[in-house]
């Protein structure tokens, strides 16, 4: 019997892949769901095996936000001493790259966890918002922010202020997403992607994308600095020795993580 309830988990071809499974609900976040999750990419993050990790969701939504049900009830202070967001922000320090596969509904805490995929792509009929504001509350998980970071003030604050839907066309035209996919082969197209990166060195892909997190929050300067140690870094391993090598006897090199 698997071990997750709310998740369906595997593996293969160096690939990771975490579908969200309460389709009943259009995946709908709950908290055991966020445990799963997060315990999900971190044993991903540490198997060798796995180099690209694939999130998505099963049935006609990715998710469609967190589960109002569970949620309805809480009080402030409940909200507190629960203190769930601290797990959710460990998702901010999975090191291995992460694409999310997008179809349907990505809607308030779906949409934010979209959002800490280092890839999206997405199917042409998928939407995403934060009606979060129809509810009488706000986005909780890093809406506010990472949407603002990713597409500036003005749209940012059109999307989170109506809590309209937006559609993958839309988000596309303002980078939320990387492209747009015909439904049918949206799974078949992330992982052709997913196996491009998984066939490059594993350490350069892990500190490209360590470095391009840093330029969110860093200044040019600092983030120049991170990004140097990062590159001299490389030259520590023996995959930047092979890579190198193999360029100069004109052969296609043999990356082995190290
Ligand atoms: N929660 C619970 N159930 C949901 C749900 C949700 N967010 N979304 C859909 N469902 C359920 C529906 O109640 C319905 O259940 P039954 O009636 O069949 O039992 C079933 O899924 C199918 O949904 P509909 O019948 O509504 O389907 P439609 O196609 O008519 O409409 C819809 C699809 C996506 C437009 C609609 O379902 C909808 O508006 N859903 C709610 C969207 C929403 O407001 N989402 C934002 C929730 S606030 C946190 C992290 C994040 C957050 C909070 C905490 N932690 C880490 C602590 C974020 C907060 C939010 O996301």
């Amino acid at each position: 019997m698997s071990k997750h309830e709310y998740i369906a988990v595997s593996e293969r071809d160096g690939l990771g892949f975490i579908e969200l499974n309460r389709p009943k609900v259009l995946n709908a976040i709950n908290r055991p769901m966020v445990s799963e999750i997060v315990a999900a990419f971190e044993e991903f993050d540490r198997n060798e095996n796995v180099n690209v990790i694939i999130l998505s969701g099963k049935g006609r939504a990715f998710a469609a936000g967190a589960d109002i049900d569970e949620m309805s009830a809480d009080g402030a202070i409940d909200l507190e001493l629960l203190n769930q967001f601290t797990e959710w922000d460990r998702l901010a320090w999975i090191k291995k790259p992460i694409i999310g596969a997008v179809q349907g509904f990505a809607l308030g805490g779906g949409f934010e966890l979209a959002l800490c995929c280092d890839l999206l792509f997405a199917a042409e009929d998928a939407s995403f918002g934060f009606p979060e504001v129809n509810l009488g509350v706000m986005p909780g998980a890093g809406g506010t922010q990472r949407l603002t970071k990713l597409i500036g003030k003005s749209r940012a604050m059109e999307w989170l202020l109506s809590g309209d839907r937006f559609t993958a066309q839309q988000a596309l035209e303002w980078g939320v997403i990387n492209r747009t996919i015909a439904p049918e082969l949206l799974m078949e197209e992330t992982e052709k992607f997913a196996k491009k990166l998984a066939s490059k060195p594993p350490l350069s892909i892990r500190l490209i994308k360590e470095s391009v997190h840093k330029a969110v929050d860093y200044s040019l300067y600092e983030g120049m600095q991170y990004e140097r140690k990062n590159f001299y870094l490389l030259f520590a391993s023996e995959d930047q020795k092979e890579g190198m090598k193999a360029f100069i006897e004109k052969r296609r090199p043999h990356f082995k993580g190290k």
